[in-house]
């Protein structure tokens, strides 16, 4: 069976932030949860990653808390069904900075 998902262990997490950092994520005061901000040359750019994105967060149904105007798209990740960060906000994240490049 599917057991709960759960927030990231501290072991998890000494081993993933680094990796999130140095790809630019920072993880947000107050809250459990990881933040990106990504500028794009224009709306059309933004909104093709942005069309990338929600198709994968629909399949895999992992939703970004995102903000965009014009060219500025700002995401924030986290899991409600746990109340903070869990392993699906790095795999969201994962996707999304490869869809950031194409
Ligand atoms: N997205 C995010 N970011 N966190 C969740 O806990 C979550 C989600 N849960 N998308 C999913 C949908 C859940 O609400 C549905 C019922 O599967």
């Amino acid at each position: 069976f599917q057991s709960k998902i759960q927030t990231l262990t501290e072991e998890e997490r000494a081993h993933l932030l680094p990796l999130l950092r140095s790809a630019q994520w920072v993880e947000t005061v107050g809250r459990d949860a990881i933040y990106k901000e990504f500028i794009f040359k224009d709306f059309n750019q933004a909104f093709g990653f942005m069309s990338r994105v929600a198709l994968q967060a629909e399949k895999i149904d992992h939703h970004p808390e995102w903000f965009n105007v014009y060219n500025k798209v700002q995401i924030t990740l986290s899991t409600h069904d746990c109340g903070g960060l869990s392993q699906r906000d790095i795999t969201l994240a994962t996707f999304i900075d490869q869809a950031s490049l194409m």
